[in-house]
């Protein structure tokens, strides 16, 4: 995926409203959005019609789909109708789910992201010690899209050992929870930042500062 200023904006908002004005001041600078929860569940899937026809972005839907196949296949199916570019699944839930949502994907000419360790504290008891792995199936399944923490560079760097040059890596956890733009960028081809933007009272400058920072 082609992500300007190798920037995703993570859209956690809990009104359209509010996502469609920090879009509107930063719309500039990126053209990846990412919407999750917060704003699927707080406004309905439209919001990501709504926010791409906006935009005229490409949206990546962070679900971190983790079910059954069958039952992964009608979370992807549904969130690809709704227009996302791209969605976000868990890969500890094996290949069979995974699967079920690269499945959907093809059909609707749309990409799959494995999340394969994540960025919080937490994520160190049950998710790292399985991480290296995930991303191993990942590549197994010719999977080319992946998310690893920026918050944790020797993890980072690790999964980008395991998915080599070639993949596509998208790393959360830059400004608040601590990740650095220009160290994870030495590892993943483009930042997740949410916060640090949105909940800046000038979202504009916060992007052009962030963009003016990185190497490009
Ligand atoms: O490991 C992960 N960490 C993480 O923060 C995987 C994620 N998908 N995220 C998401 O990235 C998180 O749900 C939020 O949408 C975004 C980070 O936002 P912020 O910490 O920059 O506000």
């Amino acid at each position: 995926m082609e992500i300007k200023n190798k920037i995703i904006l993570a859209m956690d908002l809990l009104t359209i409203d509010g996502a469609l004005e920090v879009g509107n001041s930063v719309i500039n600078y990126l053209d990846t959005i990412k919407i999750g929860y917060p704003l699927a569940l707080a406004e309905g899937l439209p919001s990501i019609g709504l926010v791409k026809d906006r935009f005229d972005c490409k949206i990546i839907a962070d679900f971190k789909v983790a079910d059954i196949p069958e039952t992964n296949k009608k979370i992807a199916d549904l969130t690809f109708k709704a227009g996302a570019d791209a969605i976000i699944v868990h890969g500890f839930v094996g290949p069979d789910s995974v699967k079920a949502c690269v499945d959907s994907a093809e059909e609707f000419g749309t990409e799959v992201f494995l999340l394969t360790e994540m960025s919080h504290p937490g994520a160190s008891r049950f998710l790292q010690p399985a991480a290296e792995d995930i991303a191993v199936m990942g590549m197994e399944m010719g999977l080319k899209n992946y998310v690893a923490p920026s918050t944790k560079p020797d993890r980072l760097k690790k999964i980008r050992e395991v998915v080599g040059k070639d993949s596509f890596i998208i790393s959360p956890g830059v400004g608040v929870q601590g990740g650095d733009p220009n160290q994870t960028l030495e590892f993943a081809d483009a930042i997740i930042v949410g916060r640090s933007i949105y909940s800046s009272e000038y979202p504009e400058e916060v992007v052009k500062s962030i963009v003016d920072s990185i190497k490009l």
